[in-house]
């Protein structure tokens, strides 16, 4: 069976490989050349009964580890639904790396932490083995304060376990977060 496979090359060539991972199985005896180049982070939360939304996102075109982020900035004690989205804003057109990672639910685990104080985060969605993804979540928030949220994307080929330490990692970054009434 042919699979076509994305080729970052080009990304690798310019030597951009701070936020990229080459994602090869090394139980392949042909591994393809199959890469993320992922240049931008973005969240997205509701809460539709409290009519509240709040966006944040990360990006760094360049690939030189100095980002641009946009913080966030919620209300507390709310309950936010959200979602993540990856993008490789390199090509032309924008690539949504999101979709493939939703192809491959059963290798990629997003996790979260927060410094904030009483804001955590919940991954909602599951792969077909019932193990959880990310791209799908809600954030608590509960006292106001600030803090970073740190979003970590691995890429975790047979070896998904549910911890942040297996596998590559494809994204590590940290959006601001601020809870004021
Ligand atoms: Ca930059």
């Amino acid at each position: 069976m042919k699979k076509l496979f994305r080729s970052y090359l080009p990304a690798l060539l310019m030597g951009s490989l701070l936020f990229s991972t080459a994602c090869k199985d090394d139980d392949d005896p042909t591994p393809p050349v199959e890469t993320e180049m992922i240049t931008t982070v973005q969240l997205n939360l509701m809460n539709e009964e409290k009519g509240l939304s709040a966006v944040a996102s990360w990006r760094d075109l360049e690939g030189d580890g100095n980002p641009d982020t946009q913080a966030l900035t919620l209300k507390p004690n709310v309950t936010y639904t959200g979602t993540i989205t990856f993008l490789d804003e390199n090509k032309n057109p924008v690539e949504n790396i999101t979709e493939e990672i939703e192809e491959e639910a059963e290798d990629h685990q997003v996790f979260y932490s927060s410094t904030a104080p009483g804001l955590t985060i919940t991954a909602t969605d599951q792969d077909a083995n019932q193990r959880p993804v990310g791209l799908e979540y809600t954030l608590v928030t509960t006292s106001e304060g600030s803090g970073n949220i740190r979003i970590v994307l691995k890429h975790q080929p047979g070896t998904k376990n549910g911890n942040i330490n297996t596998g590559d990692t494809d994204v590590d970054v940290i959006i601001p977060v601020t809870v004021a009434q």
